[in-house]
């Protein structure tokens, strides 16, 4: 049974994944379309823009200027706040987002347990309440020893704020580290009203299921997540991790031949089409600013004409210089 008001899923069945695009215009253009979503500034550079919909992600971009990054759907979007919580749906789509200080919540594992819980109880009370997608930026990711570590911290407060929240599946999800102020954790999603369907990566262990020399709490998200309407893929961040191992540490250009291998097998496991095009955007996140050119040069040669942009952000492994995450449209 179809739950909720609008009857046009009935008819027309799951909703159009929303249009993620890289895009030149300002951010007050974009967002007086009726039908955008969210839109996302990169880096300090980044306009201030009082709307539940803008999103300055912490993340520097290697290029200038930064496009923006817009969502879109395909009907008129509502919007709000919710205590820190800002909002937006239309069509069937849900954006929500939170910004904490973690020092106003005993640090990395308390934020991460309030920024989680507050968005379960928010997505609750929602029509959209299929969580497909998620990102996190955490400050000074890789900070501390062990299961002290700051991104260790972030996954135990993570799973306790989620309690019982995904036991049916995660959802796809990219954990990155950012250089802006170290105290900020910024965590935002996509949702939808109806489920999408989890995609795993046959080279590599289930991220649930990682031992436990990578943490007490293994992170939970999925590799992807197919849409509703089965018409694009969200690709979570992908790393150069076979099996549960990181591989080729110190080595840039083989730790991104190996993420563009688990890409291709991530395809194939959703059973789409291999190969990127000019109408999927990624993201390169890059831990060394000096490594930028290189990585640019190397995904020019290797996916020629993707949109993808190069971002300074780190991965949550200490040894791994680089990650991808991004969509590919069926
Ligand atoms: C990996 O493959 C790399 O904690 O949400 C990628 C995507 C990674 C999401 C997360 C972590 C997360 O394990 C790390």
């Amino acid at each position: 049974m179809l739950e909720g008001c609008g009857s046009r899923w009935a008819e027309a069945g799951p909703a159009r994944a929303p249009r993620i695009s890289y895009r030149m215009n300002d951010a007050a253009a974009l967002l007086a379309e009726p039908d955008t979503l969210a839109v996302f500034g990169f880096g300090a550079g980044a306009a201030a823009v009082d709307d539940p919909r803008w999103m300055r992600v912490p993340l520097e971009a290697f290029d200038a200027p930064a496009p923006l990054e817009a969502w879109q759907v395909d009907d008129p979007v509502q919007h709000g706040r919710d205590g820190a919580l800002r909002w937006s749906a239309g069509g069937g789509w849900l954006f929500a987002a939170l910004e904490l200080d973690e020092r106003e919540h005993g640090g990395p594992a308390g934020a991460a347990h309030v920024a989680y819980a507050q968005l379960r109880e928010f997505i609750h009370g929602r029509h959209e309440r299929q969580v497909l997608r998620i990102w996190n930026y955490q400050g000074a990711i890789n900070q501390g020893e062990n299961d002290a570590e700051r991104y260790k911290l972030f996954c135990d407060g993570r799973a306790a704020g989620c309690g019982d929240w995904f036991a049916n599946g995660y959802p796809a999800a990219t954990a990155i580290g950012h250089h802006a102020e170290p105290h900020l954790l910024q965590v935002y999603l996509l949702a939808s009203s109806q489920a999408g369907s989890a995609v795993e990566n046959p080279r590599q262990v289930s991220a649930w299921r990682y031992p436990r020399q990578y943490g007490r709490t293994a992170p939970g998200f999925a590799r992807a997540m197919r849409l509703p309407a089965q018409d694009a893929l969200a690709i979570s961040g992908t790393a150069a991790v076979v099996g549960h191992a990181s591989a080729h540490e110190g080595d840039l250009a083989a730790q991104l031949e190996e993420i563009l291998v688990n890409l291709e097998a991530l395809l194939a496991s959703a059973g789409m089409p291999a190969g990127f095009d000019t109408h999927a955007p990624l993201k390169a996140y890059v831990r060394h600013p000096a490594d930028a050119p290189r990585v640019r040069e190397l995904l020019k040669q290797r996916l020629p004409g993707v949109p993808v942009l190069l971002l300074q952000g780190d991965v949550c492994r200490s040894e791994l210089l680089v990650e991808l995450d991004g969509w590919r449209y069926a």
